[in-house]
């Protein structure tokens, strides 16, 4: 084995690259090592394509604007079983792999969770056997590089691609013609239209295979990327014109260019509509061709193709497959209908009213006119039949309509995709619920049923056997080797939950992960870090309403505590934070600036050196996270309760061990359901108190008054104690907060307080403090993405997955 992959990675070295081994720079033996390890997986992804064609199985399209991947030669070589004879082979050329891994670039094709999830879920789908296939955009740039300037975030271009993707299949014979703007004409036949587009671009293919555990199967990422039509005018060229010679070049290519930056408040610019449709058409009359190939008509669509629609971005999907079906197929709207709502279904991933999409019909009948259309039709259709099966009951249409018609006529992209649907999901319990209860009220009246819940899950391949080899190698020596088949048996580990010598071993494998950690953030930040402080984590994207105010200004309480009482026996702690802003998003880059002021103040007191750290690791991506979670004593999660639809790092750092403090919100609940009350710490408002606070709001100078510590810290902030050269830096977000206390960032204060003062006393005893780490650990298997996704294949696709271990 090691010898021919010696001769593998050399042969690609050679005659891929046209290097020699002499000559070869790290990132020449990086991409021979990928090129190597691609050729295992094609040869598994052939197969797999092979035998899903040949049985005409049932595939499942995930539509997605965002797939989070992260790197990929140390997850395929994991997956593949040969990341033990490949770092052999590589040592054995001079090469040291894990040093060359971590030069591979993220693919950063995606915001947070919702592009995370996708990225996971097409791992689960290859590991347990499901025919899938990611579509998606090739985005030129993906999220942009954080850096912190003067404490401030600072943004800069992503460029993944400028040594090129190895792993990637340019397929030039696949590509779509996609329209924009033109009109709709009548045809010969009576009844019948045809959109005239005005413009037309090409979506081009570009594969990726996704292998899965054991490298039983792989599946396929599509991701498209624009071209124009006549790349270059030679007439404008002639006449001197060269902005006009590549201008509708440079029009088409826009639309794969970047990845907008925005995670919650739609950006609404033409150009994510320009987004939307494009990669939706092109994976729609992709996937038709291939079935009306492979089946010769469409009437079967929705026994063959399940096509999930990752949030409202991809919601045209609805309006195009209805076109297309009609149009292009000539179906009538009755049969079409069945097939687009037998075949499409929708994942929610948020409430907040102002993060639901919704475009102003206008710029939709510039842009789609025959898709505007469409919408209308299905719109007065639904809400026909509503009134028709409703009457004499009192029902408000203008709520379920797939028009706003209060804010200058808007298309509701969450109501276009929920009627288009036959089941619609939510990411966690509580949201499930809340989807019901609040923004889908109106809609799950008249479609009861639709509405389901499948808790997201996390790949344990990436997120505990990938980025934490030493806690895995414990744990299948404790539960067994079939853990990694069977990630339900970590389980086992349950029995064990006091064995002092088992504890022994985990804080020996977190002492070296925190070790490891504590290097980079000396490289990063310059901040030296004590490995035996407790290590407490909050890493995600900055929002108001993930609170990482409240983490900060709880901080600053501490610190003043520390100072007062200089001789009470605190246990150290160093406080880590890491996440980006949404470039438009002025108060959570005001956050950012606020942690960093913080973090030098306190890193620079010599009375609480050994005490206290506080740390903001820039430029947070997948390769950060799979770094730090398995070095985390306590995980944060304390969005305001009702807020986060679900989390998913909640359960990867839960998983490796971290004891979570956090609120009773998304999937935090479902955590503390499995671990038990016990071993989680939860604090503040439920989401109803959120709620009834909201409603009748508690005057903030009353909160304050009552709140021990908080008038302090708030006056320390507003004043510049910690922006001594601009003392008025942060007076508008302390005066925000107290004239309105929206995300109970005051509220929630003391209760957070007290909660961080039982994490202490917990960390105080170590013996406890591991017991809870084991049992978070041994009841958090069911948050696998394989669990998740076989709730999808059974309820909401209706095709088979394979058992664990099948
Ligand atoms: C929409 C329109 C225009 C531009 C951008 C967007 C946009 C892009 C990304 C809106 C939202 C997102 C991302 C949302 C997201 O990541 N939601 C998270 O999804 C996770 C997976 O379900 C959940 O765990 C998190 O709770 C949820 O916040």
């Amino acid at each position: 084995m090691i010898e021919s992959l010696k001769a593998e990675i050399l042969r690609k070295l050679t005659y891929s690259l046209g290097k020699s081994p002499a000559v070869a720079q790290p990132h020449d033996w990086l991409t021979a090592g990928i090129l190597a390890a691609r050729d295992h997986v094609i040869d598994v992804w052939q197969r797999s394509t092979r035998d899903s064609y040949a049985t005409g199985r049932k595939r499942v399209y995930y539509l997605s604007l965002e797939f989070l991947i992260g790197r990929s030669l140390a997850d395929t070589l994991n997956n593949l079983g040969i990341a033990g004879p490949m770092a052999q082979a590589m040592r054995e050329l001079g090469v040291e792999l894990p040093e060359i891994e971590t030069i591979e670039p993220d693919a950063a094709l995606g915001n947070g969770g919702l592009g995370r999830l996708a990225a996971c879920y097409l791992e689960a789908m290859a590991s347990t056997g499901v025919p899938a296939l990611g579509y998606g955009i090739r985005y030129d740039h993906g999220l942009f590089k954080q850096r912190i300037d003067g404490g401030k975030q600072v943004e800069v271009p992503e460029d993944w691609l400028s040594f090129r993707n190895p792993w990637e299949f340019e397929r030039r014979e696949v590509s779509h013609k996609i329209g924009f703007g033109g009109s709709v004409v009548a045809t010969q036949k009576p009844g019948e239209v045809f959109w005239e587009p005005e413009e037309t671009v090409f979506a081009v293919a570009y594969d990726t295979p996704i292998i899965g555990w054991r490298g039983c199967d792989a599946n396929t990422l599509r991701l498209w990327r624009a071209r124009a039509m006549h790349p270059l005018s030679l007439d404008a060229f002639n006449q001197g014109d060269l902005v006009g010679a590549v201008a509708e070049r440079n029009r088409a290519e826009a639309i794969s260019k970047v990845l907008y930056p925005n995670d919650s408040t739609p950006a609404g610019q033409e150009l994510r509509l320009r987004q939307e449709y494009f990669f939706t058409s092109a994976s729609l009359q992709d996937l038709v061709r291939r079935h009306q190939r492979q089946f010769g008509t469409l009437d079967n669509l929705p026994e063959k193709a399940a096509i999930q629609l990752n949030d409202t971005h991809p919601a045209l999907a609805v309006a195009e497959l209805m076109r297309l079906l009609i149009d292009h197929h000539g179906l009538p709207w009755e049969d079409a209908w069945r097939i687009t709502n037998g075949t499409i279904s929708y994942t929610n991933h948020t409430l907040l009213p102002e993060a639901l999409e919704t475009w102003p019909v206008a710029l939709m009948e510039r842009l789609l006119p025959r898709h505007m259309q469409i919408i209308f039709a299905i719109n007065a259709r639904f809400l026909d039949d509503v009134r028709r099966s409703t009457e004499g009951q009192d029902i408000d249409l203008s709520q379920i309509s797939l028009i706003d018609e209060h804010h200058g006529r808007r298309v509701r992209m969450a109501n276009l995709a929920f009627v288009g649907s036959h089941k619609v999901n939510g990411v966690s319990a509580l949201h499930s619920k809340l989807m019901e209860q609040t923004v889908f009220a109106p809609l799950h009246a008249v479609l009861p049923g639709r509405i389901t819940n499948v808790t997201n899950g996390i790949t344990p391949r990436r997120w505990l056997f990938g980025a934490n080899p030493g806690l895995t190698r414990l744990l299948q020596d404790v539960c067994g080797d079939d853990l990694t088949d069977d990630i339900t048996q970590i389980r086992r580990l349950a029995r064990h939950t006091g064995d002092s010598g088992l504890h022994e071993r985990l804080a020996a494998i977190r002492r070296e992960n925190k070790l490891k950690l504590a290097k980079i953030i000396r490289q990063d930040t310059g901040v030296t870090v004590d490995p035996t402080a407790l290590f407490d984590v909050q890493i995600k994207r900055i929002h108001e309403y993930k609170r990482q105010l409240l983490n900060i200004l709880e901080t600053i309480a501490l610190y003043d505590a520390m100072r007062s009482e200089p001789y009470r026996d605190w246990a150290p702690r160093v406080k880590i934070f890491a996440g980006k802003a949404a470039s438009n998003y002025a108060t959570a880059k005001s956050i950012i600036n606020l942690i960093n002021d913080v973090a030098f103040v306190v890193n620079n007191d010599i009375t609480t050196r050994d005490r206290l750290k506080v740390v903001f690791l820039p430029n947070y991506n997948v390769s950060a996270a799979e770094l730090i979670i398995p070095a985390a004593d306590v995980s944060e999660q304390i969005s305001t309760a009702g807020m986060e639809a679900s989390g998913t790092g909640n359960m990867k750092f839960a998983l490796n061990g971290a004891v979570t403090i956090g609120t009773l919100d998304g999937a935090n609940i479902e955590i503390g359901e499995r671990v038990g009350e016990d071993n989680i710490v939860i604090f503040g408002m439920t989401a109803e108190e959120v709620e009834a606070a909201r409603r009748e709001p508690r005057p903030s100078d009353e909160v304050i008054a009552a709140t021990p510590h908080l008038q302090g810290v708030l006056d320390a902030v507003a004043g510049g104690v910690y922006s001594p050269r601009e003392r008025d830096r942060y007076l508008g977000l302390v005066d925000s907060l107290k004239a309105n206390d929206w995300f109970m960032v005051l509220n929630d204060f003391e209760s957070y307080h007290q909660a961080q003062r039982r994490i202490d006393s917990l960390w105080a005893d170590q013996g406890k403090w591991w017991r809870m780490s084991v049992t978070n650990t041994a009841h958090c298997g069911w948050f696998s993405a394989d669990r998740a996704i076989r709730e999808y294949a059974e309820r909401i696709w209706h095709v088979p997955a394979r058992d664990a271990k099948g």
